[in-house]
């Protein structure tokens, strides 16, 4: 299997290297140069016509892409411990969680990221005030994220999982294009300095 990425600050390729480090798994590596846009290069559009990264190629030639999707096959075919949930309820645990994070955290970061973030400026039309508009939502939602985090070791539980992976790299990149955890969030800095304590969260 080969995967195409990109180095980190991406957060999306970093979720799947996350993921194989700590399922143990090792896979060709091929880094395909966002600023360079070679992912919207003709050949890569084959691999994935949204021209987007990572990308999975599997040893049939075929290619997957979105990260969860990616992650959820390698769960599948790989050995290792269970990272989407181990029993009907932690599975649809962890896939709450997922969805959480990538649509209430997720979503509003890559706004602010897409619409007021002087490296994407060349890439579209920025509504900088629409952009802007969502920061108090990100502040919002950690706080809300704290709460939900009280008590609990891992988002999903006791188990680590991809909806920690998911956390992470989404409050990483956030940190990364000024959007940072708020200062009084205490759980949640406390789960991410858990979390970037793990081995694969050099990856
Ligand atoms: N939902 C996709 C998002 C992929 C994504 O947006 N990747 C970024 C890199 S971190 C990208 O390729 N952006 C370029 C674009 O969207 O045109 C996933 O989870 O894989």
């Amino acid at each position: 299997m080969k995967l195409y990425g990109e180095d980190n600050p991406a957060p999306n390729p970093r979720r799947v290297r996350i993921f194989l480090a700590e399922k143990g798994g090792a896979v060709e590596h091929v880094r395909v140069p966002m600023r360079a846009r070679g992912h919207k290069a003709a050949d890569f559009l084959k691999k994935n016509s949204l021209g987007q990264l990572p990308v999975l190629e599997l040893d049939d030639g075929s290619f997957l892409s979105e990260s969860v999707s990616i992650c959820r096959y390698l769960e599948e075919t790989l050995p290792g411990p269970a990272l989407f949930g181990a029993t009907a309820r932690e599975r649809a645990e962890v896939d709450m969680w997922i969805r959480r994070l990538e649509l209430q955290l997720m979503s509003p970061i890559g706004q602010i990221w897409r619409h007021t973030h002087p490296l994407t400026a060349a890439l579209l039309t920025q509504y900088v005030e629409f952009g802007e508009s969502n920061r108090p939502r990100v502040e919002q939602i950690y706080r809300w994220f704290d709460g939900e985090l009280a008590g609990k070791t891992f988002v999903a539980g006791e188990a680590y999982s991809m909806a920690d992976i998911i956390g992470l790299t989404t409050a990483d990149f956030g940190t990364f294009i000024g959007v940072p955890i708020p200062g009084d969030c205490a759980n949640v800095l406390a789960w991410r300095e858990r979390v970037s304590s793990r081995p694969s969260a050099a990856a």
